[in-house]
């Protein structure tokens, strides 16, 4: 956590030092593009005339990545039904843990976190050349003591898990392989695409080291492409502080071009890189006017050039604007679409002190009816959107949260610390696309947490849109708050926040769940999820379980409905004694798993739950003992 906020706190001051390097360690040439419009910087020697090319080329060279494997715990059955009673939710689901990951740290950040993987910022799936399932999450294992002066690689791990599906549910699923590799860098954004169009996807992640290191460092770094199938990288770009990355075929070729966004102003340097998906070289530019970073998102045109770029506007993090985005001689032009204003301008000033005990004066609001000495909304910013058809009329619709911090302290004290008497406070916005123009078409508050990575899946597969919003365990010291953020569309732009018992039809919750994805595989539903043991482990390694639980279908449990409904058609008034129990436990199985959301959803202890088992147990005997008669 400390070394979290020592990133954020970081990213506001502007530094001077920077010693941009090319990947083999040489000073990229800076020249003036053939039409003398922007810089080119070109890594290889120099060769200036080369103004075709006119930028930083792929290297190429693949390297080979450092490999371990994970493991299951054969002490926990592979069901994830056994793997921890605390937080469990009941669901007749198929599911199965088919991972354990439990990388020490190099480096203590914090005594709560004694596993890399705790505070994992990536879950996803991909499909690998057998048409197998691959599960993939990633972690860093933080290098550098918080505040070195120091030029050290990063150190990312990717954990890649290949599972047959057929036998989830079981607790022999079979894992074929499950390497952790690693990649010397750090990152927040990471996009899995088809590189080169060979019908598999790869990680693009865009290298960048505000790690924890001195502001006196260089948080510039290339980018990276990590092929799963051969467990190797390679690297493109130049060394950016990329803090916005975002990719989508802007020329329509197949191949994704990347927009790579370097955090705005003096520091640690400003500027935009566009990398031609095709040939990965890319062309710097200075920062369009209008374009500040944070929480940029792309969406390209259907079977058209350029797309639409969602971004801030101003620094003050007061306005957002949507652009269209051409792509025009390897460089972006934007044309302002719409704008929407966030926020109105802070009109007071309040003084903090920080963890590290620095005083600063902090713009914000007063809060009605408090003195600001009292109460203060200071003015804090999310980091990011996602462009998706929320509507099902085939453009780009929007999703993005506002973020404020509320503070409070008796009037008495002389300043307010940060950030213990503040907490972040979120709403998330909705806007519609209608032909460019973005409407607010619902709201919702949120606790935004540590929230990193915004989804869309139809979850409750009733044909509209749902989307969700994933956070890690960086802020959240309790389990289960990825699934207050889970939103069920409409289909007309509003959601709806389903209660727990509804989410509870859909799919379970296994131990002390961390982060949560949902995905297709084969025309069928699934949820990846990392959790914890919290009864068992919870003091001693911390070790993340990784599951994967398969979703009912629509159709499927229309099936199972419908089967149902034929069955008690054809069931004569002399029931044999089987089908009453059998009625009769489906009948209490149903109680138990409202039980079991009701617990859920106050986190108590619930002993009612038991008495349910052991009422199914007594009629169970009763109904034996008189069979046997
Ligand atoms: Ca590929
Ligand atoms: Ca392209
Ligand atoms: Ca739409
Ligand atoms: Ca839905």
């Amino acid at each position: 956590m400390k070394k979290l906020l020592l990133l954020l706190i970081l990213s506001f001051f502007s530094v001077q030092s920077f010693a941009g390097s090319c990947p083999d360690g040489s000073e990229p040439v800076k020249s003036i593009s053939a039409d003398g419009s922007y810089f080119v910087y070109n890594c290889d020697g120099g060769n200036e005339q080369s103004s075709s090319s006119s930028s930083i080329s792929n290297s190429g060279s693949s390297i080979k990545a450092v490999k371990y494997e994970s493991f299951v715990d054969t002490e926990t059955s592979s069901s994830c039904k056994d793997l921890d009673k605390n937080f469990y939710r009941k669901s007749p689901n198929k599911c199965s843990i088919i991972a354990v990951l439990d990388t020490k740290l190099k480096i203590e950040v914090g005594h709560w976190v004694k596993n890399v993987w705790q505070t994992s910022g990536l879950i996803i799936h991909r499909v690998n050349k057998n048409g197998n399932l691959e599960i993939v999450g990633k972690a860093e294992n933080i290098q550098v003591e918080t505040n070195e002066k120091t030029d050290r690689p990063g150190q990312m791990e990717i954990a890649t898990i290949e599972v047959i599906t057929e036998e989830l549910g079981s607790n022999s699923v079979q894992v074929i392989k499950n390497p952790i590799v690693e990649i010397p860098t750090s990152a927040l954004r990471m996009v899995l695409t088809d590189v080169n169009q060979d019908g598999l996807t790869e990680l693009v992640i865009a290298g960048m080291l505000e790690d924890g290191r001195s502001q006196d460092s260089s948080w510039r770094e290339v980018n990276f492409i990590y092929d799963f199938e051969t467990e190797s990288y390679s690297k493109f770009g130049k060394p950016l502080y990329s803090h916005d990355f975002v990719a989508g075929d802007l020329d329509d070729d197949g191949y994704d071009e990347f927009i790579d966004i370097s955090w705005g102003g003096s520091h640690q340097g400003g500027g935009v890189g566009v990398c031609n998906g095709k040939t990965l070289e890319c062309v710097y530019q200075s920062n369009p006017p209008s374009l500040h970073t944070s929480k940029t998102s792309l969406s390209v045109y259907p079977n058209k050039k350029g797309g639409i770029l969602f971004h801030n506007c101003s620094k003050g993090y007061l306005d957002w604007c949507w652009s269209e985005v051409t792509y025009i001689n390897g460089r972006i032009q934007l044309k302002l679409l719409d704008k929407y204003i966030s926020s109105k301008k802070p009109d007071k000033e309040e003084l903090f002190k920080s963890w590290q005990g620095w005083e600063q004066k902090k713009k914000g609001w007063a809060v009605p009816g408090y003195k600001t000495s009292e109460r203060f909304k200071l003015i804090s910013e999310s980091y990011r959107s996602h462009q998706f058809d929320m509507d099902g009329d085939g453009d780009f619709d929007t999703a993005t949260w506002k973020e404020n911090q509320l503070c409070k302290k008796s009037a008495s004290e002389k300043v307010y610390h940060r950030p213990s008497q503040c907490k972040p406070v979120g709403e998330m916005i909705f806007f519609r696309n209608d032909n460019g123009k973005f409407t607010v078409s619902d709201t919702h508050e949120i606790d935004p947490g540590a929230t990193t990575a915004l989804y869309n899946f139809d979850i409750n597969q009733d044909g509209y849109m749902d989307f969700y919003a994933f956070r890690d365990e960086h802020h959240t010291f309790e389990c289960n708050n990825q699934i207050n953020n889970i939103f069920f569309g409409n289909g007309d732009g509003t959601f709806r926040r389903p209660s727990v018992k509804e989410q509870s039809g859909i799919f379970g919750n296994y131990g002390c769940e961390i982060q949560s994805y949902f995905f297709e595989f084969e025309g069928e539903a699934y949820r990846a999820f990392f959790t914890h043991k919290y009864s068992k482990g919870f003091s001693g390694s911390r070790a993340v379980y990784v599951g994967v639980e398969k979703i009912g279908t629509k159709a499927e449990k229309a099936a199972e409905e419908a089967a149902k409904a034929a069955e008690t058609d054809t069931v004569d008034t002399e029931q044999s004694a089987e089908d009453e129990i059998a009625a009769f436990e489906a009948e209490l199985a149903a109680e138990l798993a409202e039980e079991a959301a009701k617990a859920a959803e106050t986190d108590t202890v619930d002993t009612e739950q038991q008495s349910v088992e052991d009422e199914i147990a007594a009629f169970e005997a009763e109904l034996a003992a008189e069979l046997g008669q």
